[in-house]
C-alpha cells in the first residue's frame, strides 16, 4: 500500500511526463514544418520515451496497490523560432523535471517509503542523461548552427536516434 502523499506526487509526475511527451511532439511538428526531419525524429523518439516514463509510474502505482488519477494535460508551446531556441527550451524543461523528480525522492524519504525512494533512482539517472543530451546538441548548435552544411550534418546525426522501450525493471 502506498500513502496518499506519495501517491499524489507520483500521479502529478505522470502528468508531467505526458506533458513532456506533448511538448516534444509539438517540437517535432515544428521541425517537420521547417524540413529538419532528423531533428523531428529525435524529438519524436523523445516523446515516446516520455510516454514510457509516464507508463512506468502508472504501472508502479498499480503494483503498490495505489490509485492512478489522471489529470488534464496542458497544451504545449507551439511558437518555436529555430533549433537552438528549441533545445534551450528542452534543457530548461528537463531541469524543471529533474527538480520535480528530486521532490518525489525527498518526499518518499520523508514518508519512509523506501520502495518509492528506490524506484525513483531510475528517474534520477535518466534525468542526468536527458539534461546531458540536450546540452550536447546545444553545444553543437552554438558552434556550427549558423552554417547550413553543419546543420544538415547534425540533422542527419539526429535522424539516427532509435526508439527503445524503457522499463525500470530491465
Ligand atoms: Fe521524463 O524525462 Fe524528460 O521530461
Amino acid at each position: 500500500m502506498i500513502n496518499e502523499k506519495v501517491e499524489n506526487i507520483l500521479n502529478s509526475q505522470i502528468n508531467k511526463e505526458f506533458y513532456s511527451a506533448y511538448l516534444y511532439l509539438a517540437m517535432s511538428a515544428f521541425f517537420d514544418e521547417i524540413g529538419l526531419f532528423g531533428f523531428s525524429n529525435w524529438t519524436k523518439v523523445q516523446a515516446k520515451e516520455e510516454m514510457d516514463h509516464g507508463m512506468i509510474l502508472f504501472d508502479y502505482i498499480i503494483e503498490r496497490d495505489g490509485t492512478v488519477k489522471l489529470e488534464q494535460i496542458d497544451a504545449p508551446q507551439r511558437d518555436f523560432q529555430n533549433p537552438l531556441q528549441v533545445f534551450e527550451k528542452i534543457l530548461e524543461h528537463e531541469k524543471f523535471v529533474t527538480d520535480s523528480i528530486n521532490c518525489v525522492a525527498s518526499m518518499s524519504e520523508d514518508e519512509c517509503d523506501l520502495a518509492t525512494r528506490h524506484f525513483i533512482n531510475w528517474y534520477i539517472s535518466e534525468q542526468v542523461e536527458e539534461e546531458a543530451n540536450a546540452r550536447d546538441v546545444i553545444t553543437k548548435l552554438k558552434m556550427f548552427g549558423d552554417e547550413k552544411s553543419s546543420l544538415f550534418h547534425l540533422d542527419q546525426e539526429l535522424a539516427k536516434r532509435e526508439y527503445k522501450a524503457h522499463s525500470y525493471k530491465n
